[in-house]
């Protein structure tokens, strides 16, 4: 009985048996998965900013702190660099010159807030957590959520591009190409985007998106996650990022994931509620990260593939952690104790 039921459940999730869950407790509903590299506390986050982000987040952890505190703070260090393409307001504009941040974030309760379409504000995730903790809403959107950030207290920064960014709108305007560059990050890779590598003013290159997920000494996990979202977008367009169960989904029974990349494709799959739920049924965060990859590539040919770009970090209750991407070059920082905050390079499809 418990056998077909499990049958059952992996055909749903589309499970292969390479993924089987490893254990069930008698009501299959609470995951009991095997400890493989569990640690707690543990914050991972996407791509080398992760490093020095991790670092405000541990500060929180080590110190019996709340993952939910942890993760704001954690990428609020982003979000406030000088020189980044992607995360906060000196990040790469629109398609008509406006940077429009999107963030998102859940607690260990299964509340969530976001903003997106945001303007003029140096910490939307803090706006997305005000959202969760103020309001009845889930997300506020556009002027409405500059409004609210406003009458909450937050600065109204002056409408203008940094250095980086006007030097690559201007290179970007002469031919005005309507291509989305994301994961520019991802160029210096042999699978390479279109776009060149970009070196930004401080020399460094730049890297994208800062999706964090933590779990603290009490066992309880959190996940943030904040972006400019694609290059040169259409004024209006919004991505995964600021979309609950999309860029970011947190269970407190089960884990955490975030993803990262062509946020387009990470919507139309419930990305990372999808990674949730593999780890709910049973898969460690790994597997269910490469599930949901191969959800993504399946409606793809070989052609488009060249040209996408998503990846996807978990962790579960248990304090095992693991990412999985598409394309080679995607890399997250993992951090659990005051000497080890490392960047792994993720696994990844195709070949
Ligand atoms: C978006 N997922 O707006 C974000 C961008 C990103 O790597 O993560 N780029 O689609």
């Amino acid at each position: 009985m418990i056998k077909r039921r499990r049958l059952l459940q992996m055909g749903a999730l589309g499970l292969s048996a390479s993924v089987a869950p490893k254990v069930f407790s008698a009501n299959n509903h609470t995951p009991f998965i095997k400890n493989i590299n569990g640690k707690k506390p543990l914050v991972i986050s996407t791509w080398d900013a992760g490093i020095s982000a991790n670092k405000a987040a541990w500060e929180i952890l080590k110190n019996k702190g709340r993952a939910l505190d942890a993760v704001e703070a954690g990428v609020m260090v982003t979000e406030g660099e000088l020189h980044n393409c992607c995360v906060g307001l000196n990040a790469y504009p629109d398609r008509d010159g406006h940077v429009t941040l999107d963030a998102s974030i859940m607690d260990e309760y299964g509340n969530a807030g976001s903003v997106c379409f945001l303007e003029r504000i140096k910490h939307p995730i803090s706006v997305a957590r005000r959202v969760m903790e103020k309001t009845p809403h889930v997300m506020l959107a556009g002027s409405g959520a500059q409004q609210f950030a406003v009458e909450q207290g937050f600065p109204l920064e002056p409408d203008k591009l940094s250095e980086d960014a006007q030097k690559a709108y201007k290179e970007w305007l002469k031919k005005s190409e309507y291509k989305p560059v994301i994961n520019i990050e991802h160029t210096r890779g042999e699978n390479a985007f279109a776009a060149p590598p970009v070196r930004l003013s401080n020399g460094a290159f730049n890297h994208d998106t800062i999706g964090m997920i933590a779990i603290d000494a009490q066992g309880n996990v959190s996940g943030s996650c904040t972006t400019s979202g694609m290059a040169f977008k259409m004024r209006g367009r919004v991505g995964d990022s600021p979309i609950i169960g999309a860029g970011l989904f947190v269970d407190n029974e089960v884990g955490a994931a975030v993803s990262t990349g062509l946020g387009e494709e990470v919507i139309r799959t419930c990305g990372t509620h999808m990674v949730v739920e593999a780890m709910r049924h049973g898969a460690s965060p790994e597997d269910a990260c490469r599930l949901t990859v191969e959800r993504i590539v399946r409606r793809h040919t070989q052609e488009e593939l060249k040209n996408i770009q998503v990846a996807f970090i978990a962790i579960d209750k248990q304090g095992n952690y693991g990412g999985y991407a598409i394309q080679k070059g995607f890399n997250y920082a993992v951090c659990y104790a005051d000497d080890y905050n490392k960047l792994i390079d993720s696994k990844f499809l195709l070949p």
